[in-house]
């Protein structure tokens, strides 16, 4: 099917949600190897091209929009223009982010360095990035610590990155509730690249973290697809875990193998089946509530791309997402799948151990008798359900 007839289905639009950063459409294809196989997009023609693509938002770091130490006249000048191309284009600006990576005052840390002065600069360069966001209408600011952590291990206490990246977040809740602005931080995990070892290395780590915060009802995370995977984790159940506390305050959408480098891949070029999960999960197409955030993707075309070779990477990615959405729904309402996953549950057994503690309940549950050996033996027929999700994901059923 044509995707630029309106009777294709899997026609991005506003209404999907689907967000990409500046840096991700922009990425220019360097590598530790090579040069740019392509040209710097100039920020406004992005956005031009992403609005013709249907997606919704624009994500960006401060230094993509306005280059490190520009004046502030520069700033001003380069601010009004973008918004005004965001305006003309219908897009927003869902979140944004600090650049706190690239210079190389950062080489041993932001937030965690060694060296006071650094830190402070970091939470300075922060709090200008969180104003920036909040003047493009960000509700969003993400927290991606690329440098937060070591090769050489012995450089300090792994406690004091952790007590120094609390600091600097407290100072942050607070100066976002003393500015009144309408702003949530969502912290973003990866175990390493380009440090040796990061930081608050997962999700599950991150979400620990954020309770011995001041603010942590202000914090949640952004969970990235290559993030967990690069560390063989189950992405849906990390992304599972941050919506059961109810701390996904937004994602990073795009692919990525196993063991290797952080490849941020077109959403669903890998790992086909988890991506299916994860869309089923992120849709609740399973009765729990969808997520309702920012569907954003931090992913670039391949590095043998040309610009028309980035706008085709941009449209997959939320074509794909679509198509798996409409797979999810099909694979749940399918009568054989729900043969599978609709059998009744013994009400009694139920009863004994839901709702927590009560002493009767457990006098009660001491006291019954089971048969392990009868509960053990019927199959469960989850070679039938993997297979029939195979067949769904196939396209020859539904
Ligand atoms: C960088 C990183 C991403 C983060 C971005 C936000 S920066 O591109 O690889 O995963 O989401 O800072
Ligand atoms: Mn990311
Ligand atoms: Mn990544």
């Amino acid at each position: 099917m044509d995707p630029k007839t309106s009777a294709d289905p899997f026609r991005p639009s506003r209404a999907d949600r689907f967000s990409f950063g500046l840096w991700t459409v922009g990425n220019p294809g360097r590598d530790p190897f090579g040069e740019a196989t392509r040209a710097r997009l100039d920020p406004n023609h992005i956005v031009r091209k992403l609005a013709e693509c249907g997606a919704w938002g624009v994500n960006l770091h401060d230094n993509d929009l306005v280059p490190f130490g520009a004046s502030a006249t520069d700033r001003d000048r380069i601010v009004a223009e973008f918004k005004a191309t965001l305006e003309d284009c219908g897009m927003v600006v869902p979140m944004a982010t600090t650049n706190l990576f690239t210079h190389p005052v950062f080489k041993d840390g932001a937030f965690t360095s060694n060296d006071a002065r650094v830190r402070a600069f970091a939470v300075q360069k922060t709090m200008a990035a969180i104003d920036l966001g909040v003047e493009l209408g960000a509700r969003t600011h993400v927290f991606w610590g690329g440098r937060e952590g070591t090769e050489a291990d012995a450089c300090r206490d792994p406690r004091d990155g952790l007590k120094r990246f609390r600091d600097a977040l407290n100072i942050l809740t607070g100066y976002v509730r003393d500015q009144g602005y309408d702003l949530r931080f969502a912290l973003e995990a990866k175990p390493n690249e380009p440090r040796g070892d990061i930081y608050l290395s997962t999700t599950g780590h991150m979400l620990h973290f954020i309770e011995t915060l001041d603010d942590a009802e202000m914090v949640g995370v952004n969970p990235e697809v290559a993030h967990e995977t690069m560390a063989g984790l189950s992405f849906v159940h990390g992304v599972a875990q941050a919506m059961d506390a109810g701390k996904l305050f937004h994602i990073d959408l795009n692919a990525q193998r196993i063991g290797r480098y952080d490849q941020d891949l077109r959403f669903g070029s890998e790992d086909m089946k988890q991506a299916f999960l994860l869309v089923r999960l992120l849709e609740g197409v399973n009765g729990y509530a969808a997520y309702d955030g920012p569907l954003h993707f931090d992913a670039h075309a391949y590095r043998t791309e040309d610009e028309a070779g980035v706008w085709e990477f941009a449209v997959g990615c939320m074509r794909t997402y679509k198509i798996l959405a409409a797979r999810a729904r099909a694979f749940d309402a399918d009568p054989d799948v729900r043969e599978i996953l609709d059998t009744e549950s013994d009400a009694e057994a139920e009863r004994l151990v839901s709702g927590g503690f009560d002493a009767e309940r457990v006098r009660e549950l001491r006291a019954r008798t089971f048969d392990p050996d009868a509960l053990a033996a019927p199959g469960l027929r989850y070679e039938r359900l993997d297979q029939l999700m195979t067949e769904h994901l196939l396209g020859v059923r539904g």
